[in-house]
């Protein structure tokens, strides 16, 4: 039997449960996960892989106005895997119903693909009934498809969704080999891992102006040392991170730590260092030493 293979971006408003399904789809905690929105902030590639498809999932930053320049890096990682896409899967929230003005940002990101799209409601293990069919018409109306009805976070209706994008993609060989789950690196990971610990540890603003980076990665030692950077937005949010007496970093070295050992399967030893820099969040070069690619127009 020929196989099937293929990238499927998954696309939605921020919290729209992209992430979690994510991980379902690939049965692997991959793809940070939080209560609020806007965790994702570049692109998370995980790799399905049965005897007759392949499948390549590329999570994305949610849909959003932008308001500085890495969101508008955020929203041209969304924009990108579109444009890469065989399948677009766009999920809808029925616990939260997209406004016209958010509307009109999805609309316009579908502009970017060529590729069939297919659209799944969310969270049928929460929303109540009247929600689920509001969102399911908006998916006839706005985007002319009959939407799968699925739970990333239980499962339900996956298997049915997953036999759909099956069937929609194209004939071809695997690109990946079949046991490789993710794309990214270990660190990008690791630092992922940090991050998800910084939005739920911190308040406010706080989470969204802390950027991760692993500077040193030593496996061969046991425990797995590893040496890691929090970037900060302004010199006064270092203080916060490191709270009275060095308090508040040593609840997220601890929590960090564990999730990572679970990750990695092994012991690991966390050192963690926070430094500023500067605005990075409006400022293309650091930005760019984040990892992050924005258009050549975007100012
Ligand atoms: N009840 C319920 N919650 C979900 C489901 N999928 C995601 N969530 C929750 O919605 C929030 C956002 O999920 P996330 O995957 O980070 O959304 P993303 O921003 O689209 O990637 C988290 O609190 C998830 O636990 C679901 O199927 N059911
Ligand atoms: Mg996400």
């Amino acid at each position: 039997m020929p196989t099937r293979s293929g990238y499927v971006a998954l696309v939605g408003r921020p919290n729209a449960g992209k992430s979690t399904l994510l991980n379902t789809l690939v049965g692997e905690k991959l793809s940070i996960v939080t209560a609020r929105a806007q965790t994702t902030w570049q692109r998370v590639t995980g790799i399905r892989t049965t005897a007759s498809s392949q499948m390549v999932f590329l999570d994305t930053p949610g849909l959003l106005e932008v308001r500085d320049l890495h969101q508008r890096a955020m929203l041209e990682a969304a924009h990108e895997a579109l444009r890469e896409a065989d399948l677009t899967l766009l999920l809808l929230d029925p616990t939260r119903p997209l406004e016209e003005s958010r509307r009109q940002v999805v609309v316009e990101a579908l502009d970017e693909t060529d590729a069939p799209i297919l659209v799944a409601v969310n969270k049928i293990d929460e929303a109540s009934s009247p929600a689920i069919e509001a969102a399911a018409a908006e998916a006839r109306e706005s985007f002319g498809a009959e939407p799968f009805l699925i739970s990333a976070r239980t499962g339900e209706g996956v298997p049915t969704l997953v036999n759909a994008l099956e069937a929609g993609l194209p004939e071809g060989p695997f690109y990946y080999p079949a046991d490789d789950l993710a794309l990214q690196p270990v660190r990008f990971f690791v630092s992922e891992l940090v991050r998800e610990t910084v939005f739920e540890q911190y308040d406010d603003e706080i989470p969204y102006a802390v950027a991760t980076r692993v500077e040193e990665f030593r496996e061969g030692q046991d425990p797995i040392y590893i040496g890691l950077t929090l970037l900060v937005e302004r010199p006064s949010q270092k203080g916060i991170l490191i709270g009275k007496g060095g308090r508040a970093i040593r609840a997220l070295g601890t929590a960090s730590r564990a999730k990572i050992e679970t990750f990695l399967g092994r012991p690991v030893y966390l050192d963690l260092w926070v430094k500023p820099l500067s605005g990075w969040r409006r400022k293309r070069r650091a930005l760019a030493r984040l990892g992050y690619r924005l258009p050549e127009d975007a100012s």
